[in-house]
């Protein structure tokens, strides 16, 4: 991250969540400021623009094979906006991809989190042994079978971890895998039974509320680094702005009680800066239609600024 340039790439994409609003996240983070913030701490930013939705194919025109079970598999399922969240992530994965072949830092805006099925995907075709910190009210780790909610926002880090509908992780194919061990989420209040049940049979390190309340959030990001941080050739920070608590953060479309506060987001961000571990960010789930007077807004601006090397001094 030290010293390079950060390609600032917008995904205004809001169907992978259960409420319209986040595909306006990233024009309005853009106006209150980001690049002149940017550009104020001495970094180069290029806007590469927005990642648009492709024309999508009727359902019928979208098959695959599933490589475990070699059968064909069509798209018509429960899940919502499958099409679309194919389209987008697939030209997303390559937008993105270009920025590291570049030798940029990838800074991605969304849009819901479902986006980073495709951000991932183009990421990881770049780093041999990816470590990711998923900061999260949620666990994104349902599938199909587990979504109470058929929402593919809450199934991205499944997807990203090779679990799900074969259209979606066939988005990742011939980028290298991502070794479960090397994720940890942060921030978790959330989580549904088969998502507790994957944390526990693959081996996700999940540091919840509770372990946050306990340790504090210093000790808690200490171990996180250092378990992504081992072993790792590139560390990816996928930032879901429900991760604090609702008062800091109401403009967002599934808030949840109890979250982390204002300067502990700051300070986890401050010490993934300092770190230097981190490769590649996005910011999730900021929805300008729920927010009060651009509180969310204005705190996603401050904390990407704390994640490129803003100080108080
Ligand atoms: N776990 C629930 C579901 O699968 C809610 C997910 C809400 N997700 C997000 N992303 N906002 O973290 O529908
Ligand atoms: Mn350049
Ligand atoms: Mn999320
Ligand atoms: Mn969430």
């Amino acid at each position: 991250m030290r010293n390079k340039a950060v390609s600032l790439l917008s995904v205004p994409f809001g169907l992978g969540g259960a409420r319209q609003g986040a595909e306006l996240g990233p024009k309005v983070l853009i106006e209150a400021g980001i690049v002149r913030h940017l550009t104020n701490l001495n970094i180069q930013v290029i806007n590469e623009g927005e990642v648009i939705l492709p024309p999508v194919a009727a359902a019928s025109e979208l098959t695959a094979i599933d490589t475990s079970t070699k059968q064909f598999v069509s798209a018509s399922t429960n899940l919502k906006y499958l099409n679309e969240i194919i389209m987008l992530n697939t030209v997303a994965a390559d937008r993105v991809s270009n920025i590291v072949e570049q030798g940029h830092f990838p800074l991605i805006l969304g849009g819901d989190h479902s986006i980073s099925i495709g951000t991932i995907a183009g990421i990881r075709r770049h780093y041999r042994n990816l470590g990711v910190i998923w900061f999260d009210a949620h666990g994104d780790l349902n599938t199909e079978a587990t979504s109470p909610t058929g929402n593919i926002h809450g199934m991205s880090l499944a997807v990203n971890l090779g679990q799900g509908h074969p259209l979606l992780t066939q988005i990742h194919q011939s980028a290298y895998p991502i070794d479960p061990s090397k994720v940890v989420i942060i921030g978790a209040r959330s989580l549904d039974q088969g998502e507790r049940e994957y944390i526990r049979s693959f081996g996700v390190t999940c540091f919840t509320m509770h372990d946050i309340d306990r340790k504090g959030m210093l000790r808690v990001m200490e171990e996180a680094l250092a378990i992504v941080g081992s072993g790792t050739d590139g560390v990816h920070l996928s930032f879901d702005i429900d991760s604090l608590d609702p008062y800091e953060a109401p403009g967002t479309g599934t808030p949840v009680q109890g979250g982390v506060n204002y300067r502990e987001a700051h300070l986890a961000l401050e010490l993934m800066h300092e770190s230097g571990l981190i490769t590649s960010a996005e910011f999730v789930e900021v929805n300008p239609t729920l927010d009060q007077n651009k509180r969310t807004v204005l705190l996603a601006n401050g904390l990407i600024c704390s994640l490129l090397g803003q100080t108080i001094l």
